[in-house]
């Protein structure tokens, strides 16, 4: 891996998605995105924010990537998968070593992974972080595999990666199960993807925030503070983290069924709807490869069933996120209760509730806001600009265009979709934009929104395409 510099922001596209030649010049822009954020073997979710390579961002490039260049969305998810655990977990960073520590906070020599991780077998030759992130990967290698057959046959690709992808799973279900309810949790707010959204805020009270003067954040040099996680927020994020490294990042805590030792554990409904669609892609894959798709299969309908029976609020209208070590829901609207979406066996009436509450006041789709929001446009906490905290972001819009597309919602489906590329398009390739007006928020030239405007556009008659296979 290189360290490369970033290049010159995207220029905005106005109206691209409406015409040939506008498509096309879409996605020429999306391209030149991800081409810039290409390393050499991975690609970095931003050369200025976030110069290494994150877990769920590579599921979400591979799947724009396979688009462009099917061998470069294999190479991203092995790439990834080749930072794997001992222990089956994919870290959610994988670091790039040249480039320097400052760049990043946190950054290898606070994770200390190849020492610290070392008994529960983090690789000793490549730095990563401890914690996890969704599992997109299997969905990711699927739709990789499925975007171009021939090439991923030829290589081996999903022989090569079904064994490491079942592993992951399996750390996820034999490990996270921290609740013992049959759903996997998060031990850190960084795990569900959604750093900074409102759910955490009960939960990360409790913890006691580490002096803002012991670290020294990396992510203000080139964020606006104003789009970022307070200090406070940061205090409380290192003194998680230093715990669960300090702890040998072992995850028992199954017994008490509160989650304990860890003192954030929640069961969040969008990384357990990523892991029941990841099983169904699984499945697919198993069966590709003339192995038994049953055990995927039944995991995926053992975590909907848990799903439902725990994480549903017919009240509410969506799934909400249940704090283990109270025992109680967290009442918050965010958009990872509207995730569950993906899921294809999911009953007809909450199917029902949930399309309404997309629409509703609380997200506004189709009506007051284009693309959903991260959270509630009518929650105590909604902050148009701050980070997960109401700004929409676009790998969740992608998963909610699949979902009402699944469920058979195909207007909204494809109203969304043009949403989606407009928007992607007019903001530079924001990393998430205000709800409301759909200016641009944190960076610009940000891989996962190229890599969903990459995925949609092929999805769209005639998006004038070509692919380096
Ligand atoms: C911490 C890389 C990542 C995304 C997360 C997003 C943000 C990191 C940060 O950036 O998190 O993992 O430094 O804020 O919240 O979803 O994967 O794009």
């Amino acid at each position: 891996m290189t360290a490369t510099t970033a290049g010159p922001s995207a220029p905005p596209v106005e109206g691209a998605h409406e015409t040939r030649t506008g498509r096309r010049a879409l996605r020429a822009a999306a391209s030149r995105v991800l081409l810039a954020n290409w390393t050499g073997s991975s690609t970095v979710p931003s050369h200025t924010l976030y110069p290494h390579q994150w877990s769920w961002d590579s599921a979400f490039i591979a799947i724009g990537l396979a688009r462009l260049s099917p061998r470069r969305a294999q190479r991203e998810l092995e790439t990834l998968l080749g930072a794997q655990w001992g222990d089956g977990r994919v870290p959610h960073i994988v670091f790039n070593p040249a480039v320097p520590h400052e760049a990043y906070f946190p950054s290898p020599d606070f994770w200390r992974s190849s020492t610290a991780g070392a008994a529960v077998g983090a690789p000793p030759d490549i730095e990563t972080s401890g914690i996890v992130q969704p599992p997109v990967h299997a969905l990711a290698a699927w739709l990789v595999h499925e975007s171009d057959p021939e090439t991923s046959g030829r290589r081996r690709f999903l022989e090569r990666v079904h064994p490491r992808l079942t592993a992951w799973h399996d750390y996820l279900h034999a490990n996270r199960d921290l609740g013992g309810h049959g759903l996997v949790s998060v031990l850190h707010p960084w795990e569900p993807g959604m750093d900074n959204s409102p759910c955490w805020d009960r939960p990360l009270a409790r913890v006691d925030p580490v002096p803002a003067t012991s670290f020294r954040r990396a992510d203000l040099t080139h964020g606006d503070a104003a789009d970022r996680p307070t200090d406070l927020d940061y205090g409380r994020y290192v003194r998680l983290a230093t715990g669960y490294r300090d702890r040998g990042y072992t995850d028992a805590g199954t017994d008490s069924g509160t989650g304990a030792p860890h003192e954030f554990t929640v069961e969040d409904p969008g990384f357990n709807a990523f892991l029941i669609v990841s099983e169904h892609a699984l499945a697919a894959i198993a069966l590709t490869l003339g192995r038994d798709p049953q055990p995927h299969r039944e995991r995926a309908r053992a975590l909907t069933t848990a799903l439902v029976a725990r994480l549903w609020h017919p009240e509410a209208g969506l799934f909400l996120c249940h704090d283990l070590r109270t025992g109680t829901p967290i009442e918050e609207k965010s958009v990872t209760g509207l995730l569950p979406l993906l899921v294809p066996d999911l009953p007809g009436d909450i199917v029902e509730a949930l399309l309404r509450t997309a629409s509703g006041d609380h997200f506004g789709l189709g009506s007051t806001t284009a693309l959903a929001p991260s959270y509630d446009l009518r929650g105590r906490s909604f902050d148009p600009s701050r980070y997960w905290r109401g700004p929409a972001w676009f790998n969740t819009n992608w998963a909610l265009e699949r979902g009402l597309r699944q469920h058979g919602a195909f207007a909204r489906a494809d109203e969304l979709r043009q949403a989606i590329l407009a928007s992607a398009g007019r903001s530079g390739f924001a990393e998430y934009v205000d709800p409301r007006t759909g200016r641009a928020r944190g960076t610009t030239d940000f891989s996962w929104t190229a890599a969903v405007v990459l995925d949609l556009l092929a999805r769209t008659e005639d998006p004038g395409q070509d692919v380096d296979r």
